[in-house]
């Protein structure tokens, strides 16, 4: 009987085919929207507010009859996604904070209790079904709100005035509770997009990113596989991929890249996600205008591909409920971008070499696409290791000049009234 448990407790996970077939969806999507909104969003001092400022739960709280946010219209929401070249939505739907951005019998504290009432989870979501796009759910391991959350503060131990002990079987209780709800109430979820777990590690700097307490993943994504085995399990905890995940994420580092300062993250073998900030916070922040260029913006998009891996933009969104005009309008502008360029991106792989000073390669079919992205002279020589025949601007469809040198290297004579500031995409057909 010992040897038939432990044969069932080794078992590893095998993605059902409704699972693999998402996965390929998801790499091939490319750009995604993220959205962290809540309760904290009220005090415009961005979602770590509560730990960062040292606020007790009980004023806190307050927060509750103060989130109204009366402008909110999901339709308008998933349409600046889409009009962005956006395949999916990756929502919060509760935080560190611990507030449920979705109506749950497991909690007073959520939107269900604030004078908004409306269950904006589902409202997002009804609307990403209508209108074609993808809905992915954040949901925080880490809680800064519940009393049965091992430990008593967050990361910067400051504290938020929990008093009882911790119960981490009451705890894991809770959220599978919630994620059952979040998985049997909404339709169909793309992902569930963990984070937190870095809150539990015996230390800081320790490259392993080991946490203290046994999560009891194989339990949590079971649950999930089991409720909705297409839905991809991905966790933000810096570590190569746990058995029972289907993608992998770096937060605000291009794969491999390490250049987060978070850890030194190895890629795995499943489909790759990066994700950043539009202006320099994650939830709505009054006095953030460090808003990233269109420019920039397509930088890290073409890059992230250039790595086979999806960008997943964050937007955190006023607390009347609107997002901010800043956003939407460089949001457009990638949206103008992908209009014409988004086959040279959208299920496509990363090239024959990795992402370098000058631009990106993706490939798709016989087609090779060189992104310049960064590259300034009018004769450029570049190896390329695969043999293509023809070479034109993506654009315009015109030729582009090139001549073939020993050793797979290329000069490509480039004519400067073909350029586009964004990114001047040269097609290679094999
Ligand atoms: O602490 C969070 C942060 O608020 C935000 O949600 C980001 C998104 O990737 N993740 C955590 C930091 O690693």
């Amino acid at each position: 009987c010992f040897l038939a448990t432990a044969s069932i407790l080794a078992q590893k996970y095998v993605p059902s085919p409704e699972n693999l077939k998402a996965r390929q969806e998801f790499d091939e999507a490319r750009f995604g929207m993220f959205i962290h909104w809540g309760a904290s969003s009220v005090l415009g001092d961005g979602e770590w507010v509560m730990n960062n400022k040292n606020i007790k739960i009980k004023d806190y709280q307050r927060l509750q009859r103060a989130f109204n946010p009366v402008d909110f219209d999901a339709k308008t929401w998933v349409g600046i996604a889409k009009n962005a070249g956006m395949k999916y939505i990756t929502l919060i739907t509760r935080h560190h904070d611990g507030f449920s951005n979705f109506h749950t019998q497991y909690s007073d504290w959520g939107i269900a209790n604030t004078p908004f009432k409306r269950d904006i989870v589902k409202e997002i979501a009804d609307e990403c079904h209508k209108q074609g796009i993808k809905i992915c759910f954040y949901y925080s391991l880490l809680d800064w709100y519940r009393t049965d959350y091992p430990y008593e503060t967050g990361k910067t131990g400051k504290g938020t005035g929990r008093t009882e002990k911790s119960n981490y079987a009451s705890y894991l209780q809770f959220m599978k509770n919630q994620l059952t709800e979040l998985l049997t109430k909404y339709g169909e979820v793309s992902t569930i997009w963990f984070d937190g777990h870095w809150d539990q590690l015996d230390n800081d700097h320790d490259k392993t990113l080991q946490s203290k307490i046994d999560w009891k993943y194989d339990e949590i994504y079971s649950l999930i596989h089991k409720l909705q085995p297409q839905c991809l399990i991905g966790n933000n905890h810096h570590l190569l991929p746990i058995d029972g995940e289907d993608f992998q994420m770096f937060e605000r580092d291009l794969p491999g890249e390490n250049k987060s300062g978070l850890s030194g993250q190895e890629i795995g073998k499943l489909p790759l996600e990066t994700c950043e900030t539009l202006n320099g916070s994650w939830g709505y922040n009054i006095k953030d205008n460090s808003y990233k260029t269109p420019k920039e913006l397509v930088d890290y998009l073409v890059r992230a591909a250039g790595y086979g891996a999806n960008f997943l933009l964050n937007v955190g969104p006023m607390p009347n409920g609107e997002i901010q005009p800043e956003f939407v309008e460089r949001l457009a502008k990638v949206g103008d971008f992908m209009k014409i360029y988004g086959s040279t991106i959208y299920g496509t792989q990363g090239g024959f070499v990795r992402p370098q000073d000058w631009g990106a390669v993706t490939e798709k079919g016989n087609k090779v696409y060189l992104h310049l992205l960064k590259q300034k002279e009018d004769k450029w020589m570049i190896k390329i290791p695969v043999a293509f025949k023809t070479a034109k601007y993506f654009k315009s469809g015109a030729p582009v000049k090139f001549q073939k040198l020993d050793n797979n290297f290329v000069v490509f004579d480039i004519n400067p009234a073909q350029r586009d500031e964004l990114d001047t995409v040269i097609e290679l057909e094999k």
